[in-house]
């Protein structure tokens, strides 16, 4: 197949501009994955990006096959996957256009929640895929974040957080092994888990930034490689002052806002 979209349509209504996006150079890597997912990607970074604006009108099934040089097969299941994601709508008889834009979720910085938490404010079901759990020997890192004692072992917890079925953050989270003894507990809130053994931190530390994200991290988050999301490290403390928790997380940037509120002191 290597057909070019104006040669085999007679049509001729598409200029270059429209169909640069969709084409194979713009979104196909060799070696990359399957096609319909490499395409899945490439759409729904454009769309994060405002490259494909709200109402904007994909080509049809049959031409966006032609301009991206892919079977109809593989044009069906990367917009499909969109349409569950609820960036796309199918309009009978009209078409797919891009839903209007998603309102972002607000987080105030000034409130100690957990992520199960803050979904739940906004109406959302939380669910997290462990991508790893357990007991090991702490990095350096780990050890001055946690003030923990040579010869300690700490515990880990890696998960991939969804707010109904989309994936929004992942989360590497340190904790000192007598404060999760089993982090095997941990299935989708580590701050519950904490809360029944009575150590849920009443206070916490933390620092934002933004990041370009690498390849694997990008795959499990549904976004393109390199595509900006926000890091926040979070170290939070017992009542006593006790750091009991060092979590890492990168964020989806397009769909969640951080708000800090700002007074004046009272003079
Ligand atoms: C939030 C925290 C994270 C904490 C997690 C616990 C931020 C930036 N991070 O995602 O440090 O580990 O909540 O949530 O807010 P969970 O109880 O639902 O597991």
């Amino acid at each position: 197949m290597n057909r070019s979209y104006e040669k085999n349509t007679n049509r001729g209504l598409m200029m270059d501009d429209d169909t640069a996006l969709y084409r194979p150079d713009a979104w196909y890597r060799p070696a990359r994955g399957p096609r319909y997912e490499q395409l899945y990607r490439h759409l729904s970074a454009a769309i994060a990006a405002g490259d494909l604006p709200p109402e904007s009108q994909l080509p049809t099934e049959r031409d966006l096959a032609l301009i991206a040089d892919v079977s109809r097969v593989t044009v069906r299941k990367a917009v499909s996957q969109l349409v569950e994601d609820g960036v796309l709508e199918q309009r009978r008889g009209a078409g797919t256009f891009v839903k209007p834009a998603r309102p972002k979720m607000e987080h105030s910085l000034s409130a100690l929640l957990s992520f199960t938490e803050y979904m739940r404010q906004r109406g959302k079901t939380s669910t997290s895929r462990i991508l790893r759990r357990g007991l090991f020997l702490p990095s350096p890192d780990e050890m001055m974040a946690l003030g923990l004692p040579p010869g300690d072992r700490v515990a880990r917890v890696e998960r991939l957080r969804f707010a109904d079925d989309t994936p929004l953050a992942l989360e590497w989270s340190s904790l000192p092994s007598d404060v999760l003894p089993d982090p095997e507990a941990v299935e989708t809130s580590l701050y519950d888990v904490l809360r029944a053994t009575g150590r849920a931190p009443t206070r916490a530390v933390q620092r934002i930034t933004a990041v370009n994200l690498t390849a694997p991290d990008a795959k499990l988050l549904n976004l393109a490689e390199g595509a900006a999301v926000l890091r926040i490290d979070r170290t939070a403390y017992l009542p006593s002052g006790r750091p009991i928790e060092f979590t890492r997380g990168l964020y989806r940037s397009d769909i969640y806002d951080f708000i800090a509120e700002l007074r004046l002191d009272a003079p």
